[in-house]
């Protein structure tokens, strides 16, 4: 099957980061796509990818500087976490995932899911991505995994925060956010709309946020400076419930793929200590999949 018209693959040669992340490191947002010919894309996917092995993931991780990932199930491959499972299993326990998974998921099932690393689900309500999943069934869904011990990542568009706040907040998991919650570059960190998704992360402790992809808000384009006060706020505030991470192989990119190198060089103007860094790519996102 053909890539998506249009459709752009990850950057052909990131460019050597100068930054050198600390021992340790988690790239802790990342995705592998197939390959198609042995793990094929769902039926009802919105979108086909470039195939994005876990070898070129794990050759990316090295280059990087980090010492491991975090895999999480996007939605070309919607339930069928087959690819991601593969990658942790044949990681040396230098990954873990995030899978998506339907109701009709068995307890044992789950169980051999955390036995191969995976510790969260992903719930997407970006529409563009997934077909609309009834409230109920996440609930049920949520109901689940808590005992498995697994959190759960939400990802959604910040003009949608209001009327999926109570839903949220309801969970009875740690949340972890994808990529700041969206916001509005062009709004200005200090608008409603990206304070009100502040205040739901100052009065809900068990929310995580993702300080990641800027190339998906940026308007000025490389390097992402627009984006740079969206993420630094959220790392000053909330120092032990961030995590970062590339976002590679950058599915659905409209203009250019990003430079996994230049990110990475971003990481000291958000995380502006030896400190936070260190807390940011090591000791949160072990917290979180590793303890
Ligand atoms: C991301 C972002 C995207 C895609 C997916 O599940 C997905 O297909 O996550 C996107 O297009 O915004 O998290 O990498």
């Amino acid at each position: 099957m053909a890539m998506s018209p249009g459709y752009i693959p990850f950057h052909p040669n990131p460019s050597k980061p100068k930054y050198r992340p600390p021992a340790g490191a988690v790239d802790a947002h990342c995705h592998v796509f197939g390959p198609e010919a042995k793990f094929p894309y769902a039926p009802e996917r919105k979108y086909t990818p470039c195939d994005a092995p876990k070898e070129k993931l794990f050759a990316l991780r090295d280059f990087l500087g980090f010492d491991k990932n975090v895999i999480v199930q996007a939605s070309c491959h919607s339930k069928d976490n087959r690819a991601m499972i593969d990658a942790l299993e044949t990681s040396n326990n230098k990954a873990k995932g995030v899978a998506f998974v339907g109701e009709e998921v068995t307890d044992q099932e789950l169980k051999a899911m955390d036995r191969a690393g995976v510790r969260g689900v992903r719930f997407n309500f970006v529409r563009r991505l997934v077909d609309f999943t009834p409230r109920e069934v996440l609930e049920r869904i949520a109901g689940r995994v808590a005992p498995v011990g697994w959190h759960i990542v939400i990802y959604f568009e910040m003009p949608d925060l209001p009327d999926l706040e109570a839903f949220f907040t309801s969970l009875p998991t740690t949340v972890v956010v994808d990529h700041m919650g969206t916001p509005d570059v062009k709004k200005g960190v200090d608008h409603a709309e990206n304070q009100r998704f502040h205040k739901l992360m100052e009065k809900h402790t068990n929310f995580w946020v993702k300080v990641t992809c800027p190339e998906r808000m940026s308007i000025a384009g490389p390097p992402y400076d627009d984006v740079v006060p969206f993420a630094k706020s959220l790392v000053d505030k909330f120092p032990d419930r961030v995590i970062w991470g590339t976002d590679w192989p950058h599915p659905n990119m409209k203009k250019e793929a990003p430079d996994d190198g230049l990110l990475t060089d971003r990481i000291p103007h958000i995380a502006t200590t030896p400190a936070l860094q260190k807390q940011l790519l090591v000791d949160n996102p072990m917290r979180l999949y590793w303890s």
